[in-house]
């Protein structure tokens, strides 16, 4: 394993911020002295009134509490925006790049200013208020970035709502955070199809009513509009002012919530807050990415993401960077999309997901090849591990061999990436996230929580607090404290698996909850099995995850069918319908089983560990199944398995 090491190259070195000795130095100064380390790395941002305490965390079970810079205050939209205007006033801040690859734009950090002022005071024509929670359901459009620095502006908290969500996620996600006001557009447009989001939101109000719908017109196609509550957003900002003074937050004041699934349950509201989650996305994206003045920088995330928020909104644009920000997909109008991009805006830092690179690798070589790609310096992976096939396509295709790939791991928790390589400091291993990053201590924990020492394999946790972790779910304490800190006692639980190697660098292994990963999109195998059974032709469903090539990990669902229902490849379309009506298209069964019945212990649990190794094609394995209530069962679940390579 250890011979397949790529070093820093010496031009990569030469320029970086941050060399091997440094980075040693900073991180032994890191957990060392967090105090003294995150009170000067807190000074890259404008406070308004100075912080004096920096950490004042606690992991212990019993009072969970996470605070930083605790009395300062601070607004995040000024650090993202006004500072700027003075140095940088007439640099792009965000190049955007519409789905139609004639059409761009270039919005430079004073007409951010202008954009941001004018859309923070159509907010406030609107009645929000400070604390207020603004649902946001947009396509990757700049109002998209404008809208959620006009909410920090004001200080009101956004909740970004993926636009591939279902009216039924998104009512879900209205009502749980008591949002009152929604900022949509008209349609959107993704590779060349249009997206109904208006339409997606006049269903979802009807279960979860709002006093405001604000509408972006993006694609001019009709819509309802009703009067007292819709309105357009350009006839709003026309009567507004563009001057609006940023609201003084206190470090600690909510700035966003974002929905993300977990192994239990409706998805969980995390609680991101203003001051340490601001340093720590405008730290690690200096430094991950190795950022300099001038550089052009492309995360190809959508904004209801995580990575869109840290890593095409909050962190770049607090660093005075440019951000490309891209509406639509890989493969369109031909799977030379991304590269055709780097040439066109001469991207020097690249970031994106394994699954985009594996199935542009799929698409042959000839489509990157064409293209030049010589602005390109760094490229990043996120969202799952990468295999190594991906990994040396991505370096020696896409990189030519020239450029460093940061294998980033993190999670909408985490807030910034944790565990990642320096491009200027670390030598790289193909599929290994490689090294924490400044401040973060994970260790690796056996199933009783007894650490694990050396090269070793087991599950990942975060044993301090960082400036850029959750606070809180939102509304909701107590889970927060069972989700992540009841596992192991006084550890963050992160749900991943995780070996150390003998040189210390960390491969993440995938979750070891039951947590799937599709495309780099998190999804609760309980979310898909409970909009199953909803269907009324189902009596019961189990869904588990199994390799896919493409998409890292596939659904595949185990269905019992109601007494009478006849099992048809009519009825898995329907149930495919369904879950996509239910959740939306990302959770679309792959492969449906109708089973008769489904392996449960004597309590009447689901054995799941059977269902993976059958979804995965290796059921010689199964190990012990004695305990089953009824043994039968699993032959012929074997018998009739969908998944056969
Ligand atoms: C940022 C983001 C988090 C989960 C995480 C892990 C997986 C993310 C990874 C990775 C291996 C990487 N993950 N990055 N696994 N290597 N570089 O993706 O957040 O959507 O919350 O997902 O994604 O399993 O626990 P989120």
């Amino acid at each position: 394993m250890s011979a397949n090491v790529f070093p820093v190259p010496a031009d990569v070195a030469a320029r970086a911020h941050i060399d091997e000795q440094k980075y040693t130095e900073m991180y032994r100064r890191s957990v060392e002295d967090p105090d003294g380390f995150w009170g000067e790395h807190g000074k890259r941002l404008d406070w308004i009134k100075p912080y004096s305490r920096v950490k004042n965390t606690s992991y212990d079970f019993h009072n969970v509490s996470i605070k930083w810079f605790e009395d300062g205050t601070l607004n995040v939209s000024a650090n993202c925006v006004d500072r700027h205007l003075e140095t940088r006033g007439d640099q792009p801040a965000i190049i955007w790049e519409a789905d139609d690859p004639n059409e761009h734009k270039v919005i430079t950090y004073k007409e951010l200013h202008h954009e941001v002022n004018k859309f923070a005071n159509v907010l406030h024509g609107q009645g929000v208020k400070k604390g207020d929670r603004v649902t946001i359901y947009l396509p990757m459009i700049p109002e998209a970035a404008y809208a959620m620095l006009a909410c920090a502006r004001i200080g009101a908290i956004h909740s970004i709502v993926f636009g591939g969500f279902s009216p039924d996620s998104l009512a879900q996600r209205i009502d749980s955070c008591k949002s009152n006001c929604i900022i949509t557009a008209d349609e959107g447009l993704r590779g060349g199809r249009k997206v109904p989001l208006k339409a997606n939101v006049d269903k979802a109000v009807e279960k979860a009513p709002v006093d405001c719908v604000i509408v972006v017109k993006r694609t001019g196609s009709e819509i309802t509009m009703k009067d007292g509550r819709d309105v357009w957003y350009h006839d709003e900002a026309d009567r507004v002012s563009d001057h609006c003074a940023p609201v003084e937050m206190n470090a600690e004041d909510p700035l966003f919530i974002l929905y993300t699934s977990g192994s239990t349950g409706q998805p969980k509201g995390v609680v991101h807050t203003t001051g340490g989650y601001l340093v720590y996305a405008s730290m690690t994206h200096k430094y991950v990415f190795d950022y300099h003045d001038g550089d052009v920088y492309w995360c190809t995330a959508d904004v209801g993401w995580v990575t869109g928020h840290s890593y095409i909104v909050y962190g770049p644009l607090a660093n005075g960077a440019t951000t490309l920000m891209f509406e639509g997909v890989p493969t369109y109008p031909g799977p030379g999309r991304f590269w055709e991009v780097c040439d066109k805006h001469n991207v020097n830092i690249f970031y994106t997901a394994p699954t985009a690179i594996r199935a542009l690798m799929g698409a042959g070589d000839e489509h990157v090849t064409k293209t030049s790609r010589k602005s390109l310096r760094l490229l990043g992976s996120v969202g799952e591990p990468i295999n190594p096939e991906a990994w040396t396509w991505y370096h020696n295709v896409v990189g030519e061999g020239r450029c460093p790939i940061v294998d980033t791991w993190w999670q909408t928790e985490t807030g910034g990436i944790l565990i990642t390589p320096l491009p200027g400091a670390t030598p790289l291993k193909p599929g290994s996230a490689t090294r924490p990053f400044f401040g973060v201590q994970p260790a690796i924990v056996d199933a009783e929580g007894n650490f694990l020492d050396g090269a070793t394999e087991g599950n990942l946790v975060i044993t301090d607090s960082w400036p850029g972790q959750m606070r809180t779910v939102y509304g909701d304490h107590e889970r927060f404290v069972q989700t992540y800190f009841a596992t192991y006692k006084g550890l963050y639980f992160t749900g991943d698996g995780c070996r150390r190697d003998g040189d210390g660098y960390y491969w993440i292994t995938g979750r070891v909850d039951d947590v799937i990963n599709v495309s780099g999109h998190r999804m609760g195998t309980a979310e898909v099995e409970s909009a199953l059974v909803a269907h009324p032709k189902v009596s019961e469903a189990a869904v588990v995850g199994y390799p896919h090539d493409i998409k890292g990990q596939g659904i595949y669902a185990y269905v019992t069918l109601m007494e009478g229902e006849e099992p048809t490849d009519s009825l898995k379309k329907e149930l495919v319908t369904h879950v996509r009506s239910e959740i939306g298209p990302i959770a679309s069964p792959d492969l449906i089983q109708f089973a008769p019945g489904l392996p449960k212990t004597r309590s009447g649990k689901i054995m799941r560990r059977i269902l993976r190794k059958i979804a995965e094609d290796s059921f010689d394995s199964l190990g012990d199944t004695s305990t089953l209530a009824d043994p039968a069962v699993v032959d012929d679940l074997i018998d009739n398995r969908q998944n056969r390579a």
